[in-house]
């Protein structure tokens, strides 16, 4: 038998008889966990309700206390750390040597960077002669929090953090791929005496997550997903003018100069391309390598590729776990097959692994292609799955131009040992985060979010605590009105 869970709302697990259930499946294994329940309309109207009663009590708490609550919930994740990286890696196929020490570690320091920004919202004052105004920063209300199924305990991190801080409320939505990250936060917050119905979580698809970017007492959306999903939540939430932060896909810019560390950019390219295997949205996929190193690179690349480990996510020594779903797999098994129809090199890679350990799960090996060029559907496309595109290029002009030539702008990473030439270049890029020698690396103190089609707004940093208030201008008469009719 196995078991059941269900939304969570207003501190408790709910239940509707009338629910549809939907399996909840380990991809490395093509095992059910738990079957899941969607929220039905009852639920969703009994999260609303409790999310609009507990934004009473947490909006007027003192900053500092909200402060204090967040930081507790930030004891117990780290306390809990192993056993909720469990979690991440049954849900996800991701290797427990990431979901220990990425997944719940940078969810908690979000929660408490933005537990440390909660006290320092401060209006302002400003004195006319006598008469004098100020300002206040006040929270927006009801958020709703959109999650995608790469990360999804840092995603609901990522997003109650500054709404919660600001004193807003929300409601989370969890990609119906991985469904239990978001209840063990829920349960986490409570138990840091976070107030019920502070953080609501409701399971579903896609209609579940329309019907909050529609709901009227949704004052914000803040979403993580594909371009064309975020599209759609951007312009239902216009309806009722609702505030809106998109974290969205990419095909993203790795560019390497010929006098680039080649150890390091060798270690970046299998980092942005491999890590989680290759479901990361920042991931660098289209490789630009100078001509001057183009076949060193290749070389030590295609030795390196060969330490990889694919196999149990469970297994301290994988690198490479299983792919979200059979559907997923499949789309990527497509595009390797697309690469080389486009007339790609294959160099390595390209083939389902499904010997021991492989044999019911989703995984596909580390691949890597050669000789690609710009119009190829693999250097134009996501494809969210452990495909590297090689790309050789001359001139620094010719590599930004290139690199600039997509719709996306989500993140970008330039290798070379000539600090002027790596800020000059990363200057030019259009993406809105962007690393020198390094890939990656995103600390909650730094602001993150797409360029162009690839986002709106930013999550974590300072600015984004911004998003979540909202200013008030109060001007204070103490001089008697002067009056134009008497
Ligand atoms: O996205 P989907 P996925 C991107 C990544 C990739 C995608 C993978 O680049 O493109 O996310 O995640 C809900 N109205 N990022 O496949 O399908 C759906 O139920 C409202 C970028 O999950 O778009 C799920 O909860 N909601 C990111 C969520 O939207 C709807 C980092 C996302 O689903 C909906 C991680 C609708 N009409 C992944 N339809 C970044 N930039 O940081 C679906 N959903």
């Amino acid at each position: 038998m196995t078991t059941q869970i269900s939304s969570f709302v207003n501190g408790a697990y709910v239940n509707d008889a009338s629910a549809s259930v939907f399996q909840n499946i380990n991809p490395a294994t093509g095992k059910v966990i738990c079957s899941v329940e969607a929220a039905t309309p009852a639920t969703l109207d009994a999260a609303i309700q409790s999310s609009l009663k507990a934004f009473k009590v947490w909006s007027k708490m003192p900053a500092i206390e909200r402060s204090r609550r967040l930081l507790k919930a930030v004891e117990i994740l780290r306390n809990r750390n192993d056993e909720l990286a469990l979690i991440e890696v049954e849900d996800t196929g991701k290797p427990w040597s990431e979901a220990s020490t990425v997944d719940v570690v940078t969810g908690a320091d979000s929660i408490e960077y933005f537990a440390g920004l909660a006290p320092t919202q401060v209006g302002t004052q400003q004195a006319l002669g006598n008469d004098f105004f100020y300002t206040r920063q006040e929270p927006l209300g009801v958020v709703a929090g959109i999650g995608a199924w790469n990360y999804p305990l840092q995603i609901a991190c990522w997003k109650a953090a500054p709404a919660l801080a600001a004193g807003n409320v929300i409601v989370f939505k969890p990609s119906e791929e991985t469904p239990r990250g978001a209840l063990k936060l829920a349960e986490v917050f409570i138990e840091a005496g976070i107030p019920e119905g502070v953080f609501n979580v409701v399971q579903g698809d896609g209609k579940v997550g329309e019907w909050l970017t529609q709901h009227p007492n949704i004052a914000k959306v803040s979403f993580t997903g594909e371009v064309n999903t975020g599209c759609k939540v951007m312009a239902a939430s216009s309806k009722t003018l609702k505030s809106v932060t998109m974290e969205l896909g990419g095909k993203s810019p790795l560019i390497i100069f010929d006098d680039a560390d080649l150890e390091q950019a060798v270690i970046a390219s299998m980092l942005a391309n491999f890590y989680t295997q290759g479901e990361v949205c920042t991931h660098g996929t289209r490789v630009f390598v100078q001509s001057g190193i183009y076949q060193r690179f290749v070389e030590r690349l295609q030795d390196s590729i060969k330490t990889l480990k694919v196999g149990d996510p469970l297994n301290p020594d994988t690198h490479i776990g299983a792919l979200i779903s059979s559907s997923h797999m499949e789309k990527v098994l497509d595009y390797i097959r697309i690469g080389v129809e486009e007339g790609a090199h294959l160099l390595s890679g390209g083939r389902r692994v499904d010997h021991f350990e492989c044999k019911n799960g989703y995984f596909v090996e580390p691949t890597v292609f050669t000789h690609c060029s710009d119009d190829m559907r693999i250097c134009q496309e996501e494809i969210f799955g452990p495909v590297m595109s090689i790309l050789c290029f001359d001139s620094e002009e010719e590599v930004i131009k290139r690199a600039n030539n997509t719709g996306f702008g989500l993140a970008a990473g330039v290798f070379t040992q000539n600090i002027q030439k790596g800020h000059r270049v990363i200057h030019q890029i259009e993406a809105g985060i962007c690393w020198i020698n390094q890939y990656g690396a995103s600390p909650a103190e730094m602001p993150v979010g797409g360029y162009k089609m690839s986002g709106v707004g930013r999550e974590n940093g300072l600015e984004t605590l911004g998003h979540y208030t909202q200013t008030k201008s109060i001007y204070v008469g103490i001089d008697p009105i002067e009056s134009p009719y008497i």
